[in-house]
Parts: structure tokens; sequence; C-alpha cells
């Protein structure tokens, strides 16, 4: 009798991961992963990705994807090709579906006031992940969770200024701005270039957007080279972009990190390679592993609980002796 009972919860145990292992599960494009718990009340989570440009980009989606399964949350995922319009799709969508919680990562900070109402007005709570928006109604999202990319520019321009403090002439510098209108572009501009104001001597000879991808960078770092008679620093807002333009710097048969310093933002693991062999001189981290305190905060959204408006995470900045040290154990 006892062993009947017990053998037919365990059937019933089988059964279950049997037909949790059917869900579907996709990396990129839309697609839900851990699909089997769907059935069983879990928590669903629309979330809408920014795309695949950098190094940062793909440990971020993988933090999301590993972190909502280890949390048993419904994932839905969608890659927007860093395209607005196909963000605001991936968000109705998420709407019509009934999603418990609609998490985002905006690829620009304007915009996004329409599509945020009518999540509103469908009850499905909505958190910021890693870029802001620029609306000035905050009740348009429960949480903001990420970096203070004005502080990552402003490191970035700290640096700089002891680095060539004994400077006497004038120190050009050529920048890569990130995608255009988005808060991290935005932001390491604005901060590093209130940190840079402070001494004329450092100038801004040309800047240009790369779109935070390697192949832009190359491209628009190429262009720079032809057009400036003197290079003396280049500023990129993320490593993708510096890897980059290490490559256009070279084939112009000069030295990076020597020739032209170079200072970047995000300490992925190929930029920290670069700052190890040289290439680099400067990294400013920030943090793309926000999938645990975003399934944190979505498991509390959805029960209703408050949460606080702001959570930004921890980093540092590396020079090449930390980041040999670093990079045995770096994760992305
Ligand atoms: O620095 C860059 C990525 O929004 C912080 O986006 C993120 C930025 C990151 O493409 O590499």
């Amino acid at each position: 009798m006892f062993t009947k009972k017990w053998a037919a919860a365990t059937a019933a145990v089988v059964g279950a991961l049997l037909l949790s292992s059917c869900g579907t599960s996709s990396s990129g494009g839309s697609g839900s992963t851990n699909g089997g718990a769907s059935g069983g009340g879990a928590i669903t989570l629309g979330f809408a990705q920014v795309g695949a440009e950098s190094g940062w980009r793909t440990a971020n989606t993988k933090s999301i994807q590993e972190s909502a399964k280890t949390a048993g949350i419904d994932l839905k995922f969608s890659d927007a090709q860093q395209k607005q319009e196909n963000q605001i799709k991936a968000i109705r969508s998420y709407i019509q579906q009934k999603v418990k919680v609609i998490a985002f990562s905006p690829v620009v900070e304007s915009g996004w006031e329409t599509v945020l109402k009518e999540a509103k007005t469908a009850n499905i709570p909505v958190i910021l992940t890693d870029r802001a928006i620029d609306s000035p109604d905050k009740t348009l999202y429960k949480s903001f969770l990420g970096s203070d990319f004005v502080k990552e520019g402003q490191k970035a321009g700290q640096w700089l200024t002891k680095e060539f403090a004994s400077a006497t002439g004038d120190v050009n510098i050529v920048e890569l701005q990130g995608t255009t209108g988005s808060a991290p572009a935005n932001d390491r501009k604005k901060g590093f270039g209130d940190v840079i104001a402070a001494d004329p001597k450092f100038k801004v000879v040309a800047s240009q957007t790369g779109d935070f991808t390697r192949a832009k960078g190359k491209e628009v770092m190429e262009a720079f080279l032809k057009s400036q008679s003197k290079i003396d620093v280049l500023y990129a807002h993320n490593d993708d972009m510096a890897l980059g333009a290490i490559e256009a710097i070279e084939g112009a048969g000069k030295v990076p990190g020597k020739d032209i310093k170079i200072v970047s933002i995000d300490a992925v693991h190929d930029g920290m390679q670069a700052l190890a062999d040289g290439k680099i001189n400067y990294i400013v981290e920030c943090n793309p592993l926000l999938g645990p305190q975003l399934m944190d905060l979505v498991k509390k959204v959805a029960a209703g609980q408050e949460v606080p408006a702001r959570i930004e995470t921890e980093e540092t900045e590396f020079d090449q002796a930390k980041a040999k040290t670093a990079l045995p154990q770096r994760q992305y």
C-alpha cells in the first residue's frame, strides 16, 4: 500500500521532469526558455534585449538566461538587433501574452512613454536593466538595475588627467561613442568631458559613434587616423570599439598603447587581454552579470513587494598589472 503510493509519486515526478525537458529553449531571436515550468504557475518574464553587439552584451544575455533557469522563472527572450522599433514590438507582444513581469534594456533613452503606458494599463510591472530612460514619469517602471555611466566616464577622465599630468602641450583625444542616444553613450561622454574640462590642454579633436561594435570602431578609427594629424589618446566607450580601433591603429603602422594611449570601458575578457598585452592602457569596469539580481527583483515585483527605485552595481578599474592578475579568473 505504502510502496504503491511512493511508486505513484515517483512516477509523477519523473513525468514532470520529462515534460519540462520538452520545453523550447533559445539563445537568440525570440523564444522561451525553461518552458516546462510555465504550466506549473512559474513567473513568466518577458525580456527585451538590445542585441548582440558586444562581448558585454553576450555576457549579459548569458547571465540573464542562466539565472532565469536557476530561479525557475519562465523566460521569454527577444533580441532587438539594436533597433528601438523591434524592442517596442517585443514589449507589445509580451503585453499581449500577459506575462507577469517585463524587463528590458532600452536601446536608446527616449521614446518609451507610449508603450510603457500600455504595460501600465495592462497592470504588468516593468523593470529597466542596464540602460535607463529619460522620461520624467517614474511610475512607468518599478526599478532600474545597472551602472552609473557618468561615474564610469569620470573614472576614464581621471585616469587620463593623471597619466598626462606632466604633459605641457595639447593632448589630442579622439572619442569613439556608443550607440547614438543610448544612456551609456550620453553619460560616458558627459562624465569624461566634465573631468577633462578642468584643463584646457585636453582637446577632443574628433568624436563619433562606433555603435559599440568592433567593426564600426575599426572603421571610424581608420577615418580618424586619416583626418587627424596628431592623435595622443583614444577614449572608447566600450572595449569592443577599442579592439576594432587597435586593428586600425596597427594597420596604419602605429603602436596601440604607446603611440596612441587607449582607455575604454567594460573589462570583458578580450579587452582585459589587450590591456595585459599593453595595447590598451586602462579599463573602467562595467558589470554585465545582472541576471541574479534581476531575477530577485522579478520575484519581488511579481509578489507585489516594494523594491528600491534604483540599484547600482559595484565596479572597479584595471591597469595592466591588475588585468594580468584578474584574467585567469575572469568569467566573461
Ligand atoms: O558597455 C557595451 C554594450 O549598455 C552598459 O552596451 C551597456 C553597454 C556596454 O554594448 O559594451
